[in-house]
């Protein structure tokens, strides 16, 4: 087999993602509980985009309503220690229920906190709270980054929050439901410049009509799916439980794209789109590559999605 997951990693390596992301969360990570939270929460109201929990987000949060209910009766010393406790990974009983919820239920249980910060009904940043030096060069970074940038910021940090034990089955993940796929009549069908591969339309379909059976099914069985900044998630189950935790009302809005034959059958695919949360709507979009490498059955060998560093990258489809 000429191709194995470590060389597929590396074809179109010419993208330019935004390590100023990950570099970031690095100097984020440096800093005390009271300035990570201050800092997160100046950078949360500096943004100004509104999020909409979406429509699931109700069924959702009823997988948090005992954190919250807890956090709401608590004086507000309390509130703002479980508040540090979260982010500095303590290992409390509350920590590890946290660390227990899916991505869009830890979302969800910030949001509702900074609503209840906002009225009063649990204990604020202080006022005039005064961030140490390198929080207020963090926040800097924070600003430069574009809005699709900055999400990813926030949203890697909340999911970091919390006391992971790591220990097989020791909490089981709190999963919340996933909505039925879209149905067939109503599914939209993307058309990318210069691509006409059916796998690939047929993924960002798929993708799009909330249907990850079909995206899966897309794939080699040893296939994988790498997130920005994460390692590659290998083999159909595995996609799926991601899909499931990770993808539920994404809109995928690719552009543009380039397709070349490369080794033994195998194809190269690079597409460059934007993609938006349901959390923000079209508020914020990400500028996103996709790139794929095919198989002779023109399976997903590998598809590795990258937060690109500008928009200029939309047009950088360079294959070496
Ligand atoms: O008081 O093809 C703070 C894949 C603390 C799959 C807070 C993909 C202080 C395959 C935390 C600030 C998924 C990889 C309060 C494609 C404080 C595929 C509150 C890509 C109150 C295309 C903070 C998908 C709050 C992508 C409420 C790139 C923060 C998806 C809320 C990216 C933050 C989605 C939210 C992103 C962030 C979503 C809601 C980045 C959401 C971010």
């Amino acid at each position: 087999m000429p191709y194995t997951l470590q060389s597929a990693q590396s074809i179109f390596p010419n993208t330019q993602v935004a390590n100023a992301v990950p570099d970031t969360i690095e100097q984020y990570n440096q800093l005390s509980a009271e300035d990570q939270l201050a800092l997160l929460w100046f950078a949360y109201k500096e943004m100004g985009v509104t999020i909409t929990p979406a429509a699931p987000g109700a069924a959702r949060m009823v997988l948090a309503e005992g954190l919250l209910a807890q956090i709401k009766q608590m004086p507000p010393a309390a509130q703002t220690q479980v508040m540090c406790d979260l982010t500095n990974r303590a290992d409390t009983p509350f920590c590890r229920s946290y660390a227990s919820f899916s991505m869009n239920i830890k979302l969800g249980f910030w949001y509702q906190l900074g609503e209840w910060m906002a009225q009063g009904i649990v204990a604020p940043i202080p006022e005039g709270y005064k961030p140490s030096s390198n929080a207020s060069a963090v926040l800097q970074s924070i600003r430069n980054l574009d809005p699709g940038q900055q999400i990813t910021v926030l949203r890697n940090t909340v999911v970091n929050m919390g006391y992971d034990p790591d220990a097989p089955g020791s909490y089981k993940k709190v999963e919340e439901p996933v909505a039925p796929p879209t149905a067939p009549a109503a599914r939209t069908q993307v058309t990318i410049e210069g691509i006409s591969n059916s796998t690939v339309l047929g993924y960002i379909n798929n993708m799009n009509a909330n249907d990850f059976e079909a995206a899966v099914a897309l794939f080699a069985e040893k296939g994988a799916l790498q997130p920005p900044f994460e390692k590659p998630i290998v083999g159909h189950e595995a996609i799926l439980a991601y899909m499931r935790e990770q993808c539920q009302g994404l809109k995928m809005m690719p552009e543009r794209g380039v397709a070349e034959s490369v080794e033994d059958g195998y194809t190269s695919v690079k597409v460059t789109g934007k993609v938006q949360t349901p959390w923000f709507g079209a508020s914020v979009g990400m500028n996103i590559a996709w790139r794929f490498l095919l198989d002779p059955q023109n399976k997903i060998f590998f598809v590795g999605i990258d937060l690109l560093a500008s928009p200029k990258e939309l047009l950088n489809l360079i294959s070496r």
